[in-house]
């Protein structure tokens, strides 16, 4: 494996969650704004889905990432439980509704079960209307462990 600028591995990240949260958007906004020079599609709301997973290289906090933009749906589980055998950290992204909580549900048992340090980020948060905190506490219901909720001015 490469070696980062420390002499150390890139510390690697999968972007997991349902198909339609935003991972790949989300994606091409990380590797944007690490200064990678992205291929939006033409229309960005009708992204196509994602069958493979992509891997984007970037630099952040004088540290070398491997980012994993992973598919969403079901078909595609087993190479997603293979990529979170091996990264440092899992984003689960989500939709900012608390009756579909129970769509990270398998995710978030594969994770406490493997043992894969990870963190939940409410999505779309533009289009919530409702109360984090009772996302949080929907989520909660299915998390291996305490949840801690940070919110991120953008
Ligand atoms: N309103 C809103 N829509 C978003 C956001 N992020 C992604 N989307 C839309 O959600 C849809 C699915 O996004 P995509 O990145 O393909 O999801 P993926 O299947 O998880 O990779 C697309 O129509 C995106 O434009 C967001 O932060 N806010
Ligand atoms: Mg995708």
């Amino acid at each position: 494996m490469a070696k980062s600028r420390n002499g150390e591995n890139p510390r690697s990240v999968a972007l997991v969650g349902p198909q339609g949260s935003g991972k790949s958007t989300l994606f091409d906004a990380l590797m944007e704004a690490a200064g990678a020079v992205v291929k939006r599609p033409a229309d960005p709301r009708n992204r196509p889905a994602t069958t493979a997973i992509r891997v984007g290289h970037c630099g952040y906090l004088n540290e070398a990432w491997s980012i994993l933009d992973c598919p969403g749906s079901i078909e595609f589980a087993h190479d997603v439980h293979a990529a979170l055998a091996m990264v440092d950290i899992a984003v689960v992204v989500c939709e900012p509704d608390p009756a579909r909580a129970g769509a990270v549900a398998p995710l978030l048992r594969a994770l406490a079960t493997e043992q894969v340090p990870h963190i939940v980020l409410i999505n779309k948060i533009d289009t919530f209307e409702g109360s984090v905190a009772d996302d949080i506490t929907a989520l909660q219901g299915y998390a291996g462990s305490p949840m801690v909720l940070r919110q991120m001015p953008n």
